[in-house]
């Protein structure tokens, strides 16, 4: 319920008396803030000059986005757009980049809740009684390392922007979108340049995977120590104790995470996980820990909950084991990214057909019009990784999906089986069977090396894994 200073209160909020505000508007000292430069500062103007580089004499506008509503005065948890923050390192919402035709870039950002005015104990979105301290202009562009100016400015310098002379990556913030009317593929360009911008990782950004790897392993071992060998517990244990993992040494979960026990297990996106786990089911669990520079890791184990695999779940945990492999060993620069497609899905086509389960023979199953194996693959065999979890998702396709991989890519390779409850045309005891196993591989000049190797891949080592990790018990994370 705004009142007529716009401050933005609630219903449930006490009146303000005179004599209150007039107190509130007095005594004050600033609070101090030292800014420091942030990490990585140096990279996001490289990379902002790059993009410039690539548009020469035009005007690129990135916004990050506002913060969404999930009911009344609470907003959803708000994560800056991943191609802004890739420019800029700034995690505020409503923050615009600007690069002028000299290539020089400006940061639009909300200044602080200014103490002559009652935002600052009123405004429940903006004040800073309410949110924290905020950063000046100045604080600001010391900490990124660039030119800031107020938002409020904004409006003004958008609305004398001639449309052909800029590109907006849009879809991020609508008042933007409005201001400055599309030209033609501009925008376009623009969305899919940034992308095949972010194709290669440098050494930071690849420490960053990293960095989000190890904590995705640690958070494998807390999941792995709170599953009982003996009787179920809550799909959502696990995903809470991986969460709470992901918040201790990271940012957040890269993305909702998949803990699918039994036929959940077949599920593509089964993130409701309102199961039990089952001792004589396998668990998938999908699930990723973005850092602190919001660089995230993504990873699927397939554990048995008894802590041995039947022969048959072990046959078909080692057939999608040696679907990874094969797309593992495969990889290099220069390969056609389908091609690493066709050289994991031949593998497990070739054991559904093994196990009596694909209807053709095998090479009339692998033709562009037939395809019969994905009924039980159901996926692609991987995508970039990096800001984002499905990263580079505007590049163009020649560059992506019908391109060839190169130096300094990182990629998932996640193969998985998956035989639904309901699936009258696989034997009974396949039924409620799914199977995935997802790495993370940086492309090398020879080949790729595996960066979350840090968690055991073949049936054996999982065994013996989710073994030790029993004994060793939970700890919380310190
Ligand atoms: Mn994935």
């Amino acid at each position: 319920m705004s009142e007529a200073d716009g401050a933005k209160t609630e219903t449930h909020d006490p009146a303000y008396p005179q004599k209150y505000l007039e107190f509130m508007r007095t005594g004050w000292r600033d609070a101090q803030l030292t800014p420091q430069a942030a990490d990585g500062a140096a990279r996001y103007a490289a990379r902002r000059a790059r993009l410039a580089a690539a548009f020469p004499g035009e005007t690129l506008i990135v916004p990050s986005g506002h913060e969404q509503v999930r009911a009344n005065d609470t907003n959803y948890n708000f994560r800056p757009g991943s191609d802004f923050f890739y420019l800029t390192g700034e995690f505020d919402p409503e923050s615009v980049l600007i690069i002028r035709p000299d290539g020089e870039a400006t940061l639009f950002v909300r200044p602080r809740s200014p103490r002559d005015t009652d935002e600052f104990f009123k405004d429940r979105m903006y004040g800073e009684l309410w949110i924290g301290r905020r950063h000046t202009l100045d604080e600001k562009a010391a900490e990124l390392g660039i030119a800031t100016a107020n938002l409020a400015d904004l409006p003004d310098v958008l609305s004398g922007l001639a449309p052909r002379g800029t590109r907006v990556l849009r879809g991020f913030d609508h008042t933007v979108d409005a201001a400055v009317l599309p030209w033609g593929e501009r925008d376009r360009e623009l969305a899919w340049t940034i992308s095949e911008h972010k194709l290669v990782k440098d050494a930071w950004e690849i420490a960053q995977l990293q960095d989000a790897i190890d904590a995705t392993v640690r958070g494998f071992e807390d999941a792995a120590r709170v599953i009982p060998g003996d009787r179920p517990v809550s799909e959502r244990l696990i995903e809470g104790v991986f969460g709470l993992r992901a918040r201790h040494d990271g940012n957040d979960v890269g993305y909702s995470s998949i803990v699918g026990s039994g036929a959940h297990a077949t599920i593509l996106h089964w993130i409701r996980n309102d199961g039990r786990t089952n001792p004589g089911d396998l668990l998938l669990m999908d699930m990723g820990v973005e850092n602190r520079n919001l660089y995230t890791a993504d990873v699927t184990r397939t554990v048995p909950v008894s802590g041995s695999f039947t022969p048959l779940q072990k046959q078909v945990y080692d057939l999608v084991y040696a679907s990874q492999q094969a797309g593992m060993d495969f990889i290099k620069p220069g390969v056609k990214f389908e091609d690493v497609h066709t050289t994991c899905m031949r593998v497990l086509a070739e054991g559904l057909h093994d196990m009596g389960i694909l209807p053709v023979p095998v090479e009339e199953a692998m033709q562009k019009d037939s395809m019969l194996y994905r009924r039980w693959t159901l996926h692609g065999f991987g995508h970039m990784l990096g800001i984002d979890v499905h990263d580079c998702a505007n590049a163009r396709s020649e560059n992506y999906n019908k391109g060839e991989l190169g130096e300094g890519y990182v990629l998932t390779v996640e193969p998985g089986l998956y035989f639904q409850a309901e699936d009258d045309l696989v034997p009974e005891e396949l039924r409620g069977v799914g199977v995935r196993i997802e790495d993370d591989v940086l492309v090398t000049a020879e080949g790729c090396v595996n960066l979350s190797d840090g968690l055991p891949r073949t049936s054996g080592e999982v065994e013996a894994w989710l073994g030790t990790q029993r004994e060793q018990g939970f700890r919380l994370p310190s």
